[in-house]
């Protein structure tokens, strides 16, 4: 027989993470003065969803990302010279690769996990998010960022 008390607390673990996940899906208001704009994205399979974003010059943003693959996926920002640099270089293998890990200018998201960094977009370079893990880049996975005055 369960314990009641027991089963009390397992329904509020649920009920806290179904709120979480509920919070993260929430269309983003307009924000106000001096906090940066959210941007939602999803991993599917080989694809960052949404794949394209336009921001201005001067502009911070504020990237939430949800992986719910089963595997491990990066989210790496910086221009195509940059991506190539990567490409080249390799990925290096995250400290813990259980868990979120961020680096320079991207974050490292294991299996079925999420988080989030920022960025101050400060000049017209338009920017790539790649993930540089085997193959993945390969497969197609890369976001575009346009840039404007
Ligand atoms: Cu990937």
């Amino acid at each position: 027989m369960r314990h009641p008390i027991r089963t009390v607390a397992t329904w509020a673990v649920r009920f806290s993470i179904v709120a979480a996940l509920a919070g993260c899906s929430a269309v983003a208001s307009a924000p106000s003065a001096g906090e940066p704009r959210v941007i939602d994205i999803t991993i599917d399979g080989y694809h960052f969803v949404p794949d394209h974003f336009t921001v201005r010059v001067g502009e911070s943003v504020r990237f939430r990302i949800t992986n719910p693959d089963t595997i491990g996926h990066e989210l790496y920002l910086g221009t195509i010279e940059e991506q190539a640099d990567r490409r080249i270089a390799g990925v290096p293998t995250p400290s813990e690769e259980s868990a979120v890990t961020h680096f320079g200018y991207g974050i490292y998201l294991p299996a079925r996990s999420g988080g989030e960094f920022s960025y101050m977009f400060s000049s017209e370079n338009d920017l790539l998010i790649g993930c540089h893990l085997p193959g993945h880049w390969e497969e197609g996975m890369v976001a575009t960022i346009d840039v404007e005055p």
